[in-house]
């Protein structure tokens, strides 16, 4: 087989992430319908906007958290105490949570969208969902039924961020959802939590437009890029062809996922320690 060398332009996103220049587009504080499901409710609650979730509870105010907290910790985070339905002194406990968080955009608020961070604290984990697609996870089983568990157990010593920028075109103009299934390690877990902000950052390519090279992008989700070990990246491409313009404003149409550099135990910044339930 003949080797051959392929020129790109590699963009990276998430290096750059600060709160200077950024707009929240869900603030911790948001109102949030919040569920702990007793049986299997099907998918709709986190692919449909029009779901009615009027009968779920309503979390509102600061500071915004959903959770439960036994023993100490968590506290000063949670609005919503779940639990009755969710600790093994609780109600039928569960420990899965339902969560929906509906937020509006305008047009020149998407427009101005360069790269797209979920800043999370959670225990012990979770999978969100924008507008229906699957976007981020943590310690989330691969068979992610109604009464799931996280897939292992932590304590939150700080926001984690989730790089999100390769999904941004899932944003549009008016109402949108963000659902998140939050999980728990097991019944006799002595806390529980989520609690999330949004936050979109301008483009750190403001000179940038297009260019005849693939355009690759790799979102680290606001890690910096370590000699050692490597690290779990989003990655996706614009090609059409050699020679072809490229644009930075396309949608991904030769791949998107994860890139290739991967370690046997992602790491997430800032730290997280592993600990008992
Ligand atoms: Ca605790
Ligand atoms: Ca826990």
């Amino acid at each position: 087989m003949n080797s051959r060398t392929i020129f790109f332009t590699a963009l990276f996103l998430g290096l750059w992430f600060s709160a200077e220049g950024a707009q929240v587009l869900i603030p911790a504080h948001a109102d949030k319908r919040v569920l702990v499901p007793k049986s299997d409710i099907g998918l709709t609650w986190r692919a449909k906007l029009s779901y009615d979730d009027s009968g779920w509870r309503l979390c509102r105010g600061t500071p915004g958290g959903v959770g439960y907290e036994v023993q100490s910790g968590y506290e000063q985070w949670i609005s919503l105490d779940t639990r009755s339905d969710m600790y093994q002194d609780g109600n039928n406990p569960n420990t899965g949570c339902y969560i929906r968080i509906k937020f509006t955009l305008t047009q020149q608020q998407i427009d101005q969208v360069g790269e797209l961070n979920l800043v999370v604290r959670y225990d012990d984990g979770f999978v969100a969902f924008l507008n229906g697609e699957r976007v981020a996870d943590a310690n989330a089983p691969s068979n992610l039924t109604w009464n799931a568990a996280a897939t292992a157990a932590g304590e939150s010593t700080g926001p984690e961020t989730f790089g999100l920028s390769l999904y941004k075109s899932l944003l549009k103009p008016g109402e949108n959802l963000l659902a998140v299934h939050a999980l728990n390690s097991g019944v006799n877990s002595s806390d529980f939590l989520f609690y999330c902000e949004l936050i979109a950052a301008d483009s750190p390519f403001a000179d940038f437009t297009q260019s005849n090279l693939p355009l690759v992008f790799i979102d680290t989700g606001g890690r910096w890029i370590p000699d050692e070990p490597k690290i779990t990246a989003d990655m996706g491409i614009i090609y059409h062809g050699v020679g072809r313009l490229h644009k930075l404003n396309e949608p991904f149409n030769d791949y998107r996922g994860k890139s290739a550099s991967k370690r046997a135990a992602p790491a997430r910044s800032p730290g997280r320690r592993n600990s008992t339930p």
